[in-house]
């Protein structure tokens, strides 16, 4: 069996393995049957850039290696190539596209600096796994430093179509260096189509049997592998005898009133502000439900060095203050927004004691989210999923009530849908999104891409 050689922006901590997301652990219980290596920022950062070597920690048989940034590194490639101009426009969001070119050189030269340390650490007959849009110069690196292992890349964010990706300056340049892989995959189908009408108009390439592209006189295989979760991991966790009890004393609480569920890093492409001022269109709508519904969105703090992600704070925290003004009373408060992390154990309580997992990103990779809410029902008596189109799990999960997440009408007369809908179509409903969580999960994927990557033609062979 090759070694496994996993390369991400930020590396999971395998110590505190309790509180890490099905995506770390399924990782780490790879490296750790492969004796593996995972390598990665450290999450420091050094005023004065000097010469680094990588911190090396062994857990069982994998080794993690990380490296702090630099200052001036962690603002160009961290928080301005990577989130100020990838993040929104992949995103499709180039109005909040912040551009300057020094982001770019820092992007290049953090990942030049990390290919000179992987470069002497990775073997010819390795799987080598990068993740995600901080790196995706990252095999062409590898490559000028003589790397032949095959190496695969995963896009956990949207891919837009060509008009959209143009709008980065460097586009040209992003998109060659994406041929260095063996396999490149995205999340969704539509993700691949967009792709692949990229290299078609922009790059004169061509499509071929099996998923292949040809381009920049190489070929690589482009797929969707839709990312998933530990769905057992998630029921399990609330089914606890801890969790039966959080359950319980939220209904006390809160009178037994119905709960509706919102899970999001507070970011600009979750739909924030658009999903509070749905829920205020429920109250106007339906206002049956004022004073027998709560909104409980927690929204833990993300990139807040970023303008953008100030901003939406502000109209968040806004928003709701004037619904629990204008509706609240003193023994109801509509909104209850905590922007804090809550531990994984309590989150999967508060998905099973919750009516309604609202789930309606303005645009998502995928969005794990939607498939924990699924995961920790009650399989005899679950709750509803309302999902936006703008998932990638939507393109899945086509049993949840599907929404379009800028419009507040649609999304609040699902949310009053949700509400009453009897018990069997909810049991049927659940039964069927549970069973596509399951035939799509962490595991799945990771079997998937890897079988993939390791059935790829050996192009860099020598
Ligand atoms: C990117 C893509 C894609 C959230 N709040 C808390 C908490 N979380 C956990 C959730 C979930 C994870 O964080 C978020 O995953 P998502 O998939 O919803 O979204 P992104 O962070 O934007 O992830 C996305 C994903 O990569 C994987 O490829 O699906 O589209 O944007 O697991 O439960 N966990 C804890 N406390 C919180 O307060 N413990």
């Amino acid at each position: 069996m090759s070694r496994l050689v996993v390369v991400s922006n930020r590396v999971a901590d395998l110590e505190s393995g309790a509180q890490s997301g099905g995506l770390a652990v399924a990782v780490a219980s790879m490296l750790e049957e492969t004796g593996g290596l995972w390598f990665g920022w450290d999450g420091n950062i050094i005023e004065e850039e000097t010469e680094r070597t990588p911190n090396i920690v062994r857990h069982g048989r994998a080794t993690v290696a990380t490296i702090p940034l630099s200052r001036s590194e962690y603002e160009t490639y961290y928080l301005g190539y990577s989130n100020k101009v990838l993040w929104p426009s992949f995103h499709y969001r180039l109005g909040l596209l912040d551009y300057e070119s020094s982001f770019n050189e820092g992007y290049r030269r953090v990942n030049a600096m990390i290919a000179d340390h992987l470069a002497t650490m990775i073997s010819p007959t390795d799987l080598v796994w990068i993740h995600d849009y901080h790196l995706i110069p990252l095999a062409s690196e590898l490559r000028k430093r003589g790397v032949k292992s095959r190496i695969g890349f995963f896009l956990h964010i949207p891919f837009p179509p060509p008009d959209v990706v143009v709008a980065v300056p460097e586009h040209a340049w992003l998109i060659e260096t994406m041929f260095a892989y063996d396999v490149v995959g995205f999340q969704t189908s539509s993700d691949v189509t967009n792709f692949q009408r990229y290299v078609l108009e922009q790059a004169d390439g061509v499509l071929k049997a099996g998923g292949q592209m040809s381009a920049f006189g190489r070929t690589i295989v482009v797929r969707s592998f839709p990312i998933g979760i530990d769905v057992d991991a998630v029921a399990k966790m609330a089914h606890t005898p801890e969790a039966d009890a959080s359950i319980r004393l939220l209904a006390t609480r809160t009178l037994n009133r119905a709960q509706i569920i919102g899970v999001d890093r507070l970011d600009y492409t979750k739909g924030l502000p658009d999903r509070v001022r749905a829920f205020r269109r429920l109250l106007e709508l339906y206002p049956e439900n004022i004073k027998r519904v709560i909104l409980m969105q927690i929204a833990p703090p993300t990139r807040e060095e970023v303008a953008a992600y100030v901003e939406i704070r502000e109209e968040l925290e806004g928003l709701s203050g004037n619904i629990n003004g204008e509706f609240g009373d003193f023994d109801w408060t509509p909104v209850r927004y905590i922007h804090r992390a809550i531990p994984r154990d309590i989150l999967a309580a508060l998905f099973r004691g919750s009516k309604a997992g609202l789930v309606t990103p303005l645009r998502d990779g995928m969005n794990l989210v939607a498939k924990e809410y699924i995961a920790a029902q009650d399989e005899d008596d679950p709750g509803v999923l309302i999902l936006s189109r703008f998932a990638g799990a939507a393109e899945d999960l086509e049993e949840a009530l599907i929404v379009n997440p800028y419009d507040m009408d649609d999304v609040a007369t699902a949310m009053q849908r949700a509400l009453k809908m009897p018990l069997q179509e909810r049991v049927e409903r659940h039964r069927a999104l549970l069973g596509r969580a399951r035939a799509h999960d962490v595991t799945h994927w990771r079997e998937q891409f890897l079988k993939a990557l390791a059935n790829a033609q050996h192009r860099y062979a020598a």
